[in-house]
This record gives C-alpha cells, sequence and structure tokens, in this order.
C-alpha cells in the first residue's frame, strides 16, 4: 500500500488535525478542571503524547542552515529547492545509486506516526510525522554484511542556505547511526507532518526522527546516505565532544555539563507547559534491548 509523498489527507491511517484539535481542547478542560497535576500514570503518557499544534511545530524549530534563532528556519528556509530531490545512496550497499525521491516514496509504505520529540536544549514536542521505516529503505538497497554504521548528510548548498556562511559547525551538516539502530521499527524517514508535506524548515523533502535520542540526531533534508564499517563523525560530536556524544540517547541521570536534563518544557502547553520528567529513552523503553550490557554514561 504505497502512497504519494504528498501524503493526501484521504488516507484511511490520517487523523485530521480538527480531531487532534477536539482532544487538545478535552485535554485542556482536564487541567482547566484542576486535574492536570493528579493524573495517574496512565492519563499523564497520554498528556505527553497530546500533539503540538501544526503552527506550533512549524515556528519553532533548529535548523542552523538557516540561522540560529528559533525563527530563523520559519524565515529562511523558503529558498531551499526541494523539487526535484534525490539521495545518493553508497557505500557497503549492494545497489548503490542516486535514488530519486519519487522513486524512493513509491516503493515506500507511508504511514502515521505520533512521536515525542526531545532536544538536547530541554524542550519538547510530540508531532505527528509522516514517514517510512528507514529498515525498509536499507532493504531495498540491501545492506552488506559489513556494515555495522550508517552516516547521513544534509544537502549543502551555500547559495540557497544563508546559515552556511557562519562556521558555527563544520558544514554539511552529518549524523549516524549504528546499524542495530537504524534498522529499529522505531527509526523514520520523515516525509511530512500533519498529513502535508514536509515543511522547508523542518528538513523538507525528507529527514530522520530518532524518538529516543535527542533532537539533533534527527538530521534534516538528507541528500546522502553511506553504510560504513566505522562509526561515522557527526556534527555535534566534532563541534563539541566533551557536550554531544555519538549516541545521544534521552538520558535524565546524564546531564548536559552546562544544564540539568532531568526535566523538560513541552513548547506551547498553556497550561500544560510546567517543567515535566524526563523519561529515560525519551519514553521509548523499547529500544532499551539495543543497549544491553553498554554504560550509557561514558557513551552518552
Ligand atoms: N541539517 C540539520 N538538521 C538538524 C538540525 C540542524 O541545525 N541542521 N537541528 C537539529 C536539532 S538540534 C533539532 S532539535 C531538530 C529540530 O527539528 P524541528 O525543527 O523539526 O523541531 O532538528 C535537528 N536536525
Ligand atoms: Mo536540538
Amino acid at each position: 500500500m504505497s502512497r504519494r509523498w504528498t501524503n493526501d489527507l484521504s488516507r484511511a491511517d490520517a487523523t485530521p488535525e480538527h480531531l487532534f484539535l477536539n482532544r487538545r481542547q478535552l485535554f485542556g478542560a482536564l487541567g482547566a478542571a484542576g486535574l492536570g497535576a493528579a493524573l495517574p500514570m496512565g492519563a499523564r503518557a497520554q498528556d505527553a503524547l497530546e500533539p503540538n499544534s501544526f503552527e506550533e511545530i512549524t515556528s519553532y524549530n533548529n535548523y542552523y542552515e538557516f540561522g540560529t534563532g528559533k525563527t530563523d528556519p520559519v524565515k529562511n528556509a523558503h529558498t531551499l529547492t526541494t523539487d526535484p530531490w534525490a539521495i545518493t545512496i553508497g557505500g557497503l550497499v549492494e545497489k548503490p545509486g542516486d535514488y530519486s525521491m519519487a522513486d524512493i516514496v513509491s516503493q515506500m509504505d507511508i504511514e502515521e506516526r505520533v512521536y515525542r520529540f526531545r532536544c538536547v536544549e530541554a524542550w519538547s514536542m510530540v508531532v505527528p510525522w509522516n514517514g517510512f521505516e528507514l529498515a525498509d529503505l536499507l532493504e531495498m538497497v540491501g545492506v552488506k554484511p559489513e556494515a555495522k554504521y550508517v552516516a547521513f548528510e544534509t544537502v549543502y548548498r551555500p547559495d540557497e542556505m544563508p546559515g552556511l556562511r557562519y562556521p558555527v559547525l563544520d558544514w554539511p551538516y552529518v549524523e549516524g547511526l549504528r546499524l542495530d539502530e537504524a534498522r529499529h521499527p522505531l527509526t523514520l524517514m520523515a516525509t511530512g507532518l500533519y498529513g502535508k508535506p514536509m515543511p522547508n524548515q523542518n528538513g523538507a523533502p525528507i529527514r530522520l526522527i530518532v524518538p529516543w535520542k535527542y533532537g539533533f540526531k534527527s538530521i534534516k533534508s538528507i541528500d546522502r546516505i553511506t553504510l560504513t564499517d566505522k562509526e561515522p563523525p557527526t556534527s555535534w560530536n566534532k563541534a563539541n565532544p566533551r557536550e554531544y556524544g555519538f549516541y545521544s540517547n534521552v538520558n535524565p541521570e546524564v546531564d548536559h555539563p552546562r544544564w540539568s536534563q532531568a526535566t523538560e518544557r513541552k513548547i506551547g502547553g498553556g497550561l500544560f507547559s510546567r517543567r515535566e520528567p524526563t523519561l529515560m529513552f525519551n519514553g521509548y523503553d523499547e529500544v532499551a534491548s539495543l543497549y544491553e550490557g553498554m554504560d550509557l554514561k561514558a557513551n552518552f
């Protein structure tokens, strides 16, 4: 059941925005009645999955290629040409090549995933992404047995990305995952949100989403994927290895050297904007087995 990457709203598995809004109003009413603080754990988990509005998700962004301010991407990212688009997939794969966006998406099953999203800066959102599992793309190109890691690169276009003039990071933005992390069913290649094509400021036309890791692992506007046998360099680790590790799993017990990671602030929450406890693996306990026997304080 492949779908076009335009993510038309007619598809059966989409939740229309007005239904999200109705649920939001319901939770708002609960909060107004003073029940928010006394909700049992089950209800708290539901509260955590109340999606942020389209407006919130698309106007408070980190996309340093378009500036370092939270509203710079919404102002500047319209200059990025996202169609046509292709991803160069290479390294330790059976079928290396330039895969057009249309070609990729025609072979993938686009679904909706409502995920928590936790930035290393200690703010969070809940986002209804549209996309497909990275595992399916890796299957399509055939991973060679020697491959152990997946490296990702953001498009590098000085003419379209005003932030590239500033040496904030060593451009292009690069990221990486261990192969088992990349193949985990939670790991998404996102092509849209709220059933709409991915807005430029959120990483159009295609980005990574790894919901149990800090947001900077979720690299935007990907034009290169390389399978390797060595841990690939990653932008924030290169910029400051003391503060940002390769793994960067959300972990309330491992503080950033300059601030606590024990709590977080949900963006745009109104009554819910009080700080919430941060959850191990951002609440995605099913990934714990990937790290069995690893010291997650040393491998932060
Ligand atoms: N290429 C690129 N990808 C990026 C970033 C960036 O600056 N450039 N910022 C990261 C950070 S720090 C976060 S928190 C998320 C933000 O995603 P959002 O703007 O969709 O919320 O994107 C990540 N991916
Ligand atoms: Mo972030």
